[in-house]
């Protein structure tokens, strides 16, 4: 590990702005092909819009072993289908390192699993901080009608390994039932 300087940034709980030297990410619907349950309805919903799905600010840091990476995410509320929009969601390239979220705006849920068919769901609301532990893959969803912001840290050397959840998908859904979020197996 390099010696880096201290440093801070100002998270706005609201809007998940992050000041610099955050870079960021946007995904639209587009970029969450075959993810969906409802295909049709994807489709549909894709030949009139683009929408963006989510935002990601990340806090920028050596991706090296030591530092801690972190970012806040912002999914926007709405559906495809029944289903509430999510991140893609994806194993960490080095299985075993853990992260946390925590929940500063909104409502959601954050959805877990492990490669052997395990799986977990936390219900995501101001205040609540979950450890997803080594080897868990995570995806979160929005099921509220406000913006639904959450602070994540990580080991800065993790990576992303998006290939096994755009295979396979993930176990759990959550879906509107009745008008009120239902999670599926
Ligand atoms: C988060 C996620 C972020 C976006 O920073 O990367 O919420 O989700 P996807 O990467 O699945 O699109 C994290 O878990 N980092 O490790
Ligand atoms: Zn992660």
């Amino acid at each position: 590990t390099k010696l880096t300087f201290p440093f801070k940034v100002d998270i706005d709980f609201a809007t998940g702005h992050v000041t610099a030297p955050a870079k960021v990410l946007t995904r639209r619907l587009s970029d969450l092909q075959g993810l969906f349950m409802d295909s049709a309805a994807y489709e549909q919903m894709l030949s009139r819009e683009n929408p963006v799905l989510y935002d990601v600010y990340e806090i920028q840091v050596p991706e090296e072993a030591g530092h801690l990476a972190s970012c806040t995410t912002v999914i926007y509320p709405g559906k495809v289908g029944k289903e509430y929009f999510f991140t893609k969601g994806h194993f960490h390239t080095i299985e075993e390192t853990a992260e946390i979220y925590t929940c500063l705006r909104g409502e959601g849920y954050l959805l877990m699993m492990t490669r052997d068919g395990r799986s977990r769901a936390i219900k995501m609301t101001p205040g609540v901080s979950a450890y997803i532990p080594p080897y868990w893959a995570h995806r979160t969803l929005n099921c509220g009608g406000e913006p639904f912001v959450f602070y994540g840290v990580w080991p800065a050397d993790a990576g992303h390994d998006y290939a096994a959840i755009l295979d396979k998908g993930f176990k759990q859904r959550v879906m509107e039932v009745d008008g009120k979020p239902a999670v599926t197996e």
